[in-house]
Parts: structure tokens; C-alpha cells; sequence
């Protein structure tokens, strides 16, 4: 029987446990914040992010404003400063997905600063996921993202122009290790190591997770090719319940085994974020057996609690952290 006192005693337990719980979603007991994002130029991007997770911000923010650093950046691969197509015009593919599964991308977007933030205004503002080319760019403008000049960056026109000498177009070529192919430039002019495609995903003080993927796509790649970093599923993919996935690279191949999403499942399975990456990056060598050597891609992961894994083809790949007590550059491990 319970009496008065013991009542009382069962109500504070109560309340103690609801404090508790309130606690643990609260994100002041039970989540802590990270962020994470391909190569080194993940570096700078985490800084916003973190910014805006450190107070307590939404993980969807942090991914957004991370990579619109990289975007803002001129780079070979990523925004407007990056390499155009063969017909020397530069098209940006992003996208962006929330922990509620809402998600939204853009494709072969020209002229336009920042395609994640377009992106995530489809998400946001149309019944739709993806919007592409001319439809894009229209939507984007009349969202009041500016029309940048139809011009190349001195990096750019520089390598386009060495490009047209041979106009050689190999697709299965790679352009992050060094010396492997002639898509995009290994060093820039100021002398720093050339970057890639960002990927970058977080975790909230809430426990919630998002991602983003922006990229001006291989160097040099046919009129109209659209890669995997628009591609929900692909080049990115978020469940709340699991953790999430970003993937750099060949596009061509993580779209044909659904890089990120296949690596989502797999942790859902009870994998660990490499485990789960590596099994991926298997199906990946297992197909390609024959031209190995002239593929690179890399997944990097994020489960719910809070653990970190990447695995890409070949060395080379590494990726940025930074949480509450962590800001380090991570080298992957491989296949070979
Ligand atoms: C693409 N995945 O367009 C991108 C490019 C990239 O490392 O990430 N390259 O296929």
C-alpha cells in the first residue's frame, strides 16, 4: 500500500526522471554536438557549423552555412570558382536533407553562388526534391539568389585552357589523388593543396542530424552529366534513427550502388560508421575489379551516437572534425 509519504517519495522519482529525460533531449546529458566534412577544406567549413551547434543551434543551419564557405571559396570542385564542362560552362550540383527525411537538390545549376542554400529552398518552398538546369537557376532567381556573370575563374579558365589542348575526356579518371588525372589541377596557384567535392554532416545538441553536398562535378565532364552529389540517396543521405552519409568521388560509381544510403543501412544493421563504409567501398572494388586503379571514391559517416568512420578506395582522402573538444584532420583508411 502506499501511504502519504512514500506517495510523495514516488512523485519526486517522477518528476526526477522527467528532469532527466528532459535533460538527455535537451542535448545537455546525452548528445554532444560534431561536425564533419570531406578534405581538408572541411577545415574552414566546420567553423560555422560549429558556430551555430555550439549554440545550440539546428544541425540543418550548421551544414548549410559550412559549406557555403567552400562554395564562396575558389577551389577546383566546389562553386562557381571551380572547373566547367567540356563546353567551358560551370555546373553546380547540391543537395541537402534533414532528420525529418525532408531533403532537396539542385542539378546542373549555372550562375549561381550557392546552390546548397537553393537547394534547401526547394526543400523548403516547392512540393518537389530536385530541380535542375534552366528550372533551377529560374526558381533560384526568382528565390532573390543574384545571377552571377557567366565567367570562370582564372583557375579555371586557366585549366580548361590547358584541357582544350587534348580535350581528352577519361570519366573513370579520379581528380583527388595527386598525379592521376588531368581533370582538375593538383596544386592551386597559392601554392595549397587542391580540394574537392564537400560533404559534410552533424549532429545537434538535440540529437538530430543533417547533411549537405555541394560540387561543380567532375572537370571537364560532358554537357548535362549529373554525378551523385545531387543525389539523395548517393552523394548524401540522412536517417534520423541511424546517423548519416557523404560521399565523394567518382559519381558515376556511388550512384550505382546508392553510395550513401546503402551505407545508412548497413549501420542499421549494427555496423560501425567504417565498417559500414568499407562494406560499401567492397561492393564498389567488387564491380570494378578490372579499373581499380583509376577510381576513387570515399564515403564518410555519422551514427546517432556520435561516431565517426570513412573508408574511400585509395589513400589519399581525409576528412575534418570538430566538436566541443576536437578541430583535426583525419586520414582515411583505404583498399589499397
Ligand atoms: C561527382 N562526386 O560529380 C562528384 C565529384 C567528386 O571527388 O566528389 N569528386 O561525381
Amino acid at each position: 500500500m502506499v501511504n502519504r509519504r512514500s506517495f510523495i517519495h514516488l512523485l519526486s522519482l517522477g518528476t526526477a526522471s522527467m528532469a532527466t529525460a528532459k535533460l538527455f533531449a535537451s542535448g545537455q546529458k546525452g548528445y554532444r554536438p560534431i561536425v564533419i566534412s570531406t578534405w581538408e577544406e572541411g577545415m574552414n567549413a566546420n567553423k560555422p557549423a560549429w558556430e551555430i551547434l555550439r549554440k545550440k543551434g539546428r544541425a540543418l543551419d550548421a551544414v548549410e552555412n559550412g559549406v557555403r564557405v567552400t562554395e564562396a571559396s575558389i577551389n577546383c570542385c566546389v562553386g562557381l570558382g571551380g572547373n566547367p564542362d567540356r563546353d567551358g560552362i560551370v555546373t553546380l550540383d547540391a543537395c541537402i536533407m534533414d532528420e525529418k527525411a525532408n531533403c532537396g537538390s539542385v542539378g546542373a545549376l549555372e550562375r549561381i553562388k550557392h546552390p546548397i542554400s537553393v537547394a534547401r529552398r526547394v526543400m523548403e518552398k516547392t512540393p518537389h526534391v530536385m530541380l535542375v538546369g534552366k528550372g533551377a537557376q529560374d526558381f533560384a532567381v526568382a528565390e532573390g539568389f543574384p545571377l552571377e556573370p557567366a565567367k570562370l575563374s582564372d583557375d579555371a579558365e586557366k585549366a580548361y585552357k590547358e584541357w582544350l589542348k587534348k580535350s581528352e575526356y577519361k570519366p573513370t579518371i579520379n581528380i583527388e589523388n595527386k598525379g592521376r588525372g588531368p581533370s582538375a589541377p593538383t596544386w592551386l596557384e597559392s601554392g595549397k593543396l587542391n580540394h574537392d567535392t564537400i560533404g559534410m554532416v552533424a549532429m545537434d545538441a538535440q540529437g538530430n542530424l543533417s547533411g549537405s553536398c555541394t560540387t561543380s562535378g567532375l572537370g571537364f565532364k560532358m554537357r548535362g552529366r549529373l554525378g551523385d552529389s545531387p543525389i539523395i540517396g548517393a552523394g548524401l543521405y540522412v536517417d534520423n534513427e541511424v546517423g548519416a552519409c557523404t560521399a565523394t568521388g567518382q559519381g558515376e560509381e556511388v550512384i550505382r550502388i546508392s553510395g550513401a544510403h546503402t551505407v545508412i543501412e548497413l549501420m542499421r544493421q549494427g555496423l560501425s560508421p567504417e565498417a559500414a563504409c568499407k562494406k560499401a567501398i567492397e561492393r564498389i572494388v567488387k564491380i570494378k575489379s578490372k579499373t581499380l586503379d583509376s577510381i576513387q571514391v570515399a564515403f564518410l559517416a555519422l551514427n546517432k551516437k556520435g561516431e565517426v568512420g570513412a573508408f574511400a578506395i585509395h589513400k589519399g582522402f581525409n576528412y575534418a572534425i570538430k566538436t566541443a573538444d576536437v578541430e583535426k584532420l583525419v586520414d582515411s583508411k583505404s583498399w589499397t
